[in-house]
């Protein structure tokens, strides 16, 4: 449980902050350090938690717990685990409004997009909670008579779940629902930004009646303990989302062991704009996706790919419509973009300005921090149109992760994929076309594990594989019945009620 303290700053005595705590074998308890660090508004700055900062020696309580709970959990009937989760999602819809209001204050996204992502953790728990009356493996025909051939799935063992802070509460939920729901037991360490909706979906779970040391939490930064967490002999499977740097090093310093690494990682995500588009309604989807959770979604489109027949049309309209978007607190209902997450994450955004001119790219609006007024308190960057972008500069190839976009310009669908795939990775990609023949020849040739027709980047529902081709990921993919497979062994089971020796391949039967 948060413990409420009074703010030690006068400009916020009356807002009680909390204290968050790591969750441990069923208990709610301080790091062995005593030590804690601050969450902040992104808006303003403001303290609005106290964090137990973790050590090595908790990272290793919290693995021995999993460890110890995870012989019951598998042997904890599937369909029972599924009632848990079932419980949870409802306990998720009755506080949604509160643990979105919670996530604007802790990351900053605007309070109807926290709504979303709070909906899309209740939607994976509901789907994972009817998972546990599937769990279909095949049973299929022996080549023997009088033999029995099926597969089902095992758990992997104790997952670590390291999570960002751009989806706090739906990312975690991608990762914890599958992993339990299929017997597996979890030690969660989320991002050091968004430590309270961590705190608030492990409440969620406990008061659902998760047995003890089936998922415990640990708060930190991933410098102190991520490493540690990751090389864990207890840890059987590293399940992260974050940056493609990260997720290089954890797949090193795993690899000794052999543990199973998964990961969602970077994403260079563009929208294709063909010259018989409405371009009106891709309008709408570049805003939406560029600019939507403050271009911090591993999906954001951060180039628009615009065939040279609507790409000047298409820019001046869009640079109309970003000219409009108000930037604010979250919580404000007259708010469209919100604050980048923190000011380590705000500079680097900005840093990428210098290198848009330098490189000839030019910035046709927006392109500053605000300097004046309440927005200077808080972390935010100007949304951004860049034009006169090549394919191959930095602003066209790396991943910015804040409110930017960048236009290319092209002269046909197939210089348009071949600009789409010419970068490392491979999440997220879309096409505004109103040709059948070319929206059937993007689907095929993008090189991106989403693909859109009509619509934006953003905005993946549950119930498919959610994740990306090369630097995105390892092949691994989250959500829909491709997330099980990804938190769960394989075991192929024969049964041979014959009575005799039956040697397969060999005694076939047929001369
Ligand atoms: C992410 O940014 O890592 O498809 C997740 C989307 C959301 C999830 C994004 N459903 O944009």
């Amino acid at each position: 449980m948060s413990v409420g303290l009074r703010a030690p700053r006068g400009d916020t005595s009356d807002v009680a902050i909390t204290h968050l705590r790591n969750y441990i074998d069923g208990k709610w308890v301080d790091g062995s350090s005593g030590e804690s660090f601050e969450n902040l508004d992104p808006a303003n700055g403001e303290i609005i938690a106290t964090v137990t900062k973790s050590t090595t020696a908790d990272v290793d309580a919290a693995v021995d717990a999993a460890r110890r709970a995870l012989d019951a959990w598998r042997k904890f009937p599937a369909p029972k685990r599924g009632e848990i989760l079932y419980r949870a999602a409802e306990i998720m819809l009755r506080r949604k409004e509160e643990l979105a209001r919670e996530m604007t204050r802790e990351m900053g996204k605007v309070v109807a997009e926290a709504r979303g992502d709070v909906q899309e953790g209740i939607d994976m728990t509901y789907y994972m909670a009817g998972e546990g009356r599937r769990q279909f493996g095949d049973v299929v025909p022996a080549e023997l008579p009088n033999k029995w051939a099926m597969s089902v799935r095992h758990p992997i063992g104790v997952i670590a779940a390291i999570t960002p802070w751009n989806f706090p509460f739906a990312i975690p939920t991608w990762k914890i629902m599958p992993a339990v729901i299929l017997g597996n037991t979890v030690v969660f360490k989320p991002a050091s930004y968004t430590p309270m909706l961590a705190v608030r979906l492990v409440e969620i779970l406990e008061e659902a009646g998760l047995p003890k040391g089936v998922l415990n939490l640990v708060l930190g930064g991933g410098g102190d303990i991520g490493d540690h967490l990751v090389q864990h002999p207890g840890v059987d499977m590293v399940s992260f989302t974050g940056s493609t740097e990260t997720g290089a090093h954890i797949n090193q310093i795993a690899a000794p062991s052999l543990k199973r690494v998964s990961f969602e990682l970077g994403g260079k995500n563009a929208i294709l704009v063909m010259d018989d588009a409405d371009v009106d309604l891709s309008l709408e989807g570049i805003v939406w996706s560029a600019f939507g959770t403050t271009g911090q979604r591993c999906t954001a489109a951060s180039r628009v790919i615009a065939h040279r027949g609507v790409a000047d049309q298409l820019t001046d309209k869009l640079v109309e419509r970003v000219r409009k978007l108000r930037l604010g607190h979250g919580l404000e209902p007259t708010t469209d973009v919100g604050p980048v997450v923190s000011k380590a994450q705000v500079e680097k955004v900005a840093s990428f300005m210098p290198i848009a001119e330098k490189e000839g790219a030019v910035i046709a609006i927006g392109g500053k921090r605000p300097s004046t007024g309440a927005l200077a308190k808080g972390f935010f960057h100007e949304p951004t149109v860049l034009v006169d972008v090549k394919p191959n500069m930095r602003v066209a190839q790396e991943e910015i992760f804040g409110p930017v976009t960048a236009i290319i310009e092209v002269g046909s669908l197939d210089e348009a994929i071949g600009v789409l795939n010419s970068v490392k990775y491979g999440l997220s990609s879309s096409i505004y076309t109103r040709d059948v023949n070319k929206a059937f020849r993007f689907m095929r040739d993008a090189e991106t594990g989403i693909v859109y027709v009509n619509a934006g980047t953003i905005g993946a529902e549950i119930q498919l594989p959610f994740g990306g081709m090369k630097a995105t990921g390892n092949g691994h993919r989250e959500a829909g019945r491709a997330g099980l497979d990804t938190f769960s062994e394989w075991k192929s089971i024969y049964v041979d009620f014959s009575g005799k020796l039956q040697r397969a391949q060999i005694d076939t039967n047929n001369g």
